[in-house]
């Protein structure tokens, strides 16, 4: 640069006010830092990839002071580390004020970039009714596998692995089935939907139906596909065929405060989805057909008041009741029917109900939830609400499964030093009778059991690692698959039938 140049340009800084532009590179700054720390995991432009988005509508009830100790100390349940050896209190204060501070300009996400997105590679209509392969249609499962984004479909006979193809990067929640086990949905954190057809091993289409996704439903009729975002605050409507876009509902209460969702599941014998919210205290009932309730047009919302957010919650048997919780500690049961609260329960920790399962014990039906924050497993009476028995764990938990034809119940030691264990538990006497450890230092977790129970899968997660095939009765290894770090697997049969042991 010429030095008459260099010259205007330092006359122009000085009139401009140095200041301002000292603080332009305070912002570079803490642009370098987020850089660095925050954005592999929630997106370059703070939109959200495998963490959420961290924008000020997105934190609305996450205090400043809170926040400071997420980034210092981690997210118990979450991925999110913690930081307090990488980084100094100001740098952590400047980034919680950097997030907090809106983006100039939030992209939109309505009909138009959903059709823009949309893709349809095949029309059903124009593929085989008969599958490539043969096997028991309702015994296969998919796993997912986190670790390079993949999808391995599992013949439930011989665990052999049938067919592996890529997915989008970073699927979150259970994939969903169509209602006779030939098409299964997927869903990314960064919004995008597939639907893969299993009889011919093809994907059928595609559409990205948000920025930031919680998890989808798929009606009953696999008439519609249902969408929870949490940015923008939406439910996006598509139409189980081809994906196509059918309605974008915003999430939002009678003053017109919006919410993030915390999550859509489909409640069959309603013909409803139920919808759980993130940031107002209602839960809402969305029919699809003219059979529902309280509503005769196809998507109407119902809102039921409830005492507190649910950032979590499991249906009964019936779907009549909902078992809520939220981060702050509040559970709750919701009567779908009266649409009232019923109860309120006092759970510790942090129960995850939506890994919550069920059976009978002693005449009674019980739930059982596994907890994120304590390690402890609370087994609850489903008729007088009451804590009938807390079983101690080697640690905080997340997923817990087991089958109508299997005594034992499985529940994984998510997080902590014990992460390597899996305690199984006597259904009848409540008590754990084993604990097994199948990969020293490797994370082992999520269980699910073959169709007819006698079997039961569990990954080992870890990019080096594998699915383990137990008899469930004898609790013996039959046969370890190598897999990369498989984060769940979903039986056809059990998610179909609504099997009591399993998530919906
Ligand atoms: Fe999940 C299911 C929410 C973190 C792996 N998780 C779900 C569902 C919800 C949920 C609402 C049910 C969706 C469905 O199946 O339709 N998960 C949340 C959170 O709020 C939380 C605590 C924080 C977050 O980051 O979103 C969270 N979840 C995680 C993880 O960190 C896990 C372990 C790794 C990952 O993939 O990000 C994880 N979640 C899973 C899995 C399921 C799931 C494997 C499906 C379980 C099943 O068997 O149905």
């Amino acid at each position: 640069m010429k030095p008459a140049c260099r010259l205007f340009l330092t006359i122009i800084f000085i009139l401009h006010g140095g200041y301002s532009v000292a603080a332009e590179e305070q912002k570079t700054d803490i642009e370098l830092l987020y850089t660095k720390h925050c954005s592999e995991c929630h997106g370059a432009d703070r939109l959200g990839a495998m963490g959420p988005a961290l924008l000020p509508q997105n934190l609305k009830r996450l205090k400043k002071r809170a926040a400071v100790s997420v980034i210092e100390h981690g997210s118990p349940a979450t991925q999110m580390p913690a930081f307090h050896d990488k980084l100094g209190r100001v740098e952590i204060q400047s980034l919680v004020e950097y997030i907090y501070t809106p983006l100039e300009r939030i992209p939109q996400w309505g009909m138009e970039q959903m059709h823009a997105s949309h893709v349809v590679y095949h029309q059903p209509s124009d593929l085989p009714d008969k599958p490539l392969f043969s096997a028991d249609l309702q015994n296969l499962f998919i796993v997912v596998e986190l670790a390079d984004h993949h999808a391995t479909l599992l013949d439930g006979d011989t665990f052999i692995p049938i067919h592996r193809f890529p997915t989008r990067f970073a699927l979150h929640g259970g994939p969903k089935y169509s209602n006779n086990g030939r098409y299964v949905f997927f869903a990314s954190r960064d919004g995008w939907i597939s639907k893969f057809d299993i009889y011919n091993l093809k994907y059928v289409a595609e559409i990205r139906a948000g920025i930031n996704t919680r998890n989808i439903a798929v009606s009953s009729d696999g008439r519609y596909v249902m969408v929870a975002n949490y940015l923008p605050h939406t439910l996006t409507v598509l139409d189980g065929r081809d994906l196509a876009p059918l309605r974008v509902i915003p999430v939002t209460d009678s003053s017109g405060r919006s919410s993030r969702v915390s999550a859509v599941y489909a409640a069959e014998p309603r013909n409803s989805f139920i919808v759980a919210l993130k940031d107002i205290a209602e839960v809402w009932e969305i029919g699809y057909s003219k059979l529902v309730p309280a509503s005769s047009t196809p998507f109407a919302i119902r809102r039921i008041k409830a005492e507190s957010y649910l950032d979590d919650f499991f249906l009964n048997q019936d779907y009549n009741l909902i078992i809520g919780t939220s981060r702050n500690g509040n559970s709750q049961v919701v009567n779908l029917d009266s649409g009232r609260v019923i109860r309120k329960l006092e759970l510790p920790g942090m129960p995850h109900l939506g890994s919550g399962i069920t059976w009978q014990y002693q005449g009674r039906s019980v739930l059982a939830t596994p907890n994120m924050k304590e390690g402890v497993v609370s087994i609850i009476d489903m008729t007088t609400w009451k804590i009938i028995k807390r079983i101690d764990t080697l640690g905080p938990g997340f997923f817990m499964r087991s089958h109508e034809n299997s005594p034992y119940a499985w529940v994984d030691v998510f997080f902590g030093p014990d992460s390597d264990a899996m305690h199984v538990i006597d259904k009848s006497t409540l008590k754990i009778v084993k604990t097994l450890r199948p990969a020293p230092g490797k994370v082992s977790a999520h269980v699910e059991f073959t169709r007819d129970g006698s079997r039961a899968l569990l990954s080992i997660w870890d990019k080096e690692g594998a699915l383990i095939v137990y008899d469930s009765r004898t609790l013996k290894e039959l046969k370890r698959i190598p897999m990369r770090k498989p984060s769940g697997k979903y039986n056809v049969h059990n998610k179909l039938t609504r099997s009591s042991g399993t998530s919906h």
